[in-house]
């Protein structure tokens, strides 16, 4: 097997997964069911990955390799590679997915923080950057609608009038894991890092609904910021979106103006936010100026169609949508990353040991355990888990894994919630707009 061959079947990989797949397993005629990786192909894969795959032997065919398979530096949007972010008071490392509107992720590896700090955390626009305020405690917002008295409070009468609180919680878009759906789902091509997990002081939104005092008629909530769509039409907001009573009473639900105890940066939708953990980022407004109670489900820009919608019937991949086959999505899907070490980390000849950080999350259910695999899941081993600080953090976790011999590893990682639900191995349920991918994260690891 000459050079010119070992590159072509990475490139292979790169171009034509199912090709390179029959390549490397094999195929006999009519007989749909692959081998696992032995002879030819197994010499053939060992130099496409850089070294040789010391499980093959439970390597399942149809998988591409996570040496090969496509990340956010590789994707179809970014032949020439990852494009990283210029953003003042943004680490250089997060991969900018679209400029207009901005929108940026943070890899896997830069989400190795307990707390995410400011600097990383992924950035999500619809329309145009508003220019930052300079009187933060001057800002006004509106509640009204299904309210018995409307009300008009500053940023600086609600600090004032309510009592402030702290939580850690995760802020994650609905979209995190839309590019691992096959054929591509429309959008921004997150992989994992379309999330991350900050320390929000502000306020309950419940005491300010309750303040308002809510009608018998109040049903859903509808938000409304401050920044102007892609189109620069003022009639026109470039999100809309709202959650159930229920969820916007629970005490998580908050209305917050800080961050990782700093006045709430302006590209996070300072002065004023909304953030609703567990549930799509859309939810979690930012430059928050209006909250309006409605008498029934919400309809503005972002609740219909199949924005932030699911597929009730599992539909054929890449088929057509009926609208009548949609629900909205609420509750986040469980997910978990490993942090470190990073995808494609290359260990010392002889390390016969290496350790692991992550995190691991859900949306209103919690996360029950999370387990690793170093042999494609032949075999499991559960990670330790970190208590999260209050409902809706992360759970930190660690683990330690045995290698056997130098040579290529694939480690995956898998967490399981309250209700015993897995991450699959890969995204399932597949939808036009590729919401609710949360198939098991995997790095390649390569041992001299
Ligand atoms: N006003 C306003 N709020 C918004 C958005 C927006 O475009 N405009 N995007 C939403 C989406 S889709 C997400 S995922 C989060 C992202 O928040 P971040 O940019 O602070 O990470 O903000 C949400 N709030
Ligand atoms: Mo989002």
């Amino acid at each position: 097997m000459g050079r010119k061959r070992e590159r072509s079947l990475a490139e292979l990989y790169a171009d034509d997964p199912e090709r390179a797949d029959s390549v490397v397993f094999g195929r006999r005629p009519g007989v749909s069911r692959r081998g696992f990786l032995g002879g030819a192909g197994y010499a053939a894969m060992s130099a496409a990955v850089g070294g040789p795959i010391v499980y093959g032997a439970t390597m399942p065919g149809g998988l591409v390799p996570a040496a090969l398979a496509q990340d956010a530096a590789k994707a179809p949007a970014a032949p020439k590679g990852p494009q990283y972010l210029k953003f003042p008071g943004k680490d250089p490392g997060l991969v900018v997915l679209g400029e207009r509107p901005l929108v940026a992720e943070t890899p896997e590896h830069l989400l190795d923080e307990e707390t995410t700090p400011i600097a990383k955390f992924y950035i999500r626009n619809n329309g145009q950057i508003p220019e930052p305020v300079k009187d933060a405690d001057a800002w006004k917002l509106t509640v009204d609608g299904e309210v018995n008295g409307k009300l008009e409070l500053t940023l600086g009468e609600l600090k004032k009038r309510f009592k402030p609180r702290t939580y850690r919680m995760v802020l994650e878009c609905g979209g995190n894991g839309r590019s691992f759906f096959t054929p591509q789902a429309s959008g921004n091509q997150w992989t994992n890092g379309g999330a991350g997990c900050a320390e929000w002081t502000g306020i309950p939104l419940s005491d300010v609904l309750k303040a308002a005092g809510l009608k018998s008629t109040a049903v859903y909530t509808a938000h409304y910021g401050t920044d102007l769509h892609l189109s620069g039409d003022a009639t026109k907001p470039p999100l809309s979106r709202g959650v159930p009573i229920k969820k916007a009473m629970d005490q998580h639900s908050m209305l917050v103006w800080a961050m990782n105890g700093e006045p709430l940066p302006n590209i996070h939708g300072g002065p004023l936010r909304l953030v609703i953990p567990g549930w799509p980022g859309s939810a979690s407004h930012k430059w928050l100026s209006r909250i309006w109670i409605r008498d029934k489900e919400h309809d503005g820009p972002g609740m219909t169609g199949t924005s932030y919608r699911v597929a009730i019937k599992p539909m054929v991949p890449g088929a057509k949508a009926d609208s009548s086959n949609f629900k909205i999505l609420e509750s986040m899907p469980i997910r978990s990353i490993i942090t470190n070490p990073s995808n494609g980390t290359k260990l010392a000849a002889g390390t016969r040991e290496v350790k692991l950080r992550g995190a691991a999350w859900d949306g209103d259910s919690e996360v029950r355990r999370v387990d690793l695999s170093v042999d494609y899941g032949a075999t499991w081993q559960s990670a330790t888990l970190a208590k999260p600080k209050n409902r809706y953090d992360w759970r930190r976790w660690t683990a330690s894994l045995k290698l056997p011999s130098d040579g290529y590893y694939e480690i995956w990682a898998r967490a399981t919630d309250s209700q015993g639900r897995m991450q699959p191995h890969i995204a399932g349920n597949w939808n036009p707009s590729g919401y609710g991918g949360n198939p098991m994260h995997r790095i390649a690891v390569l041992v001299g």
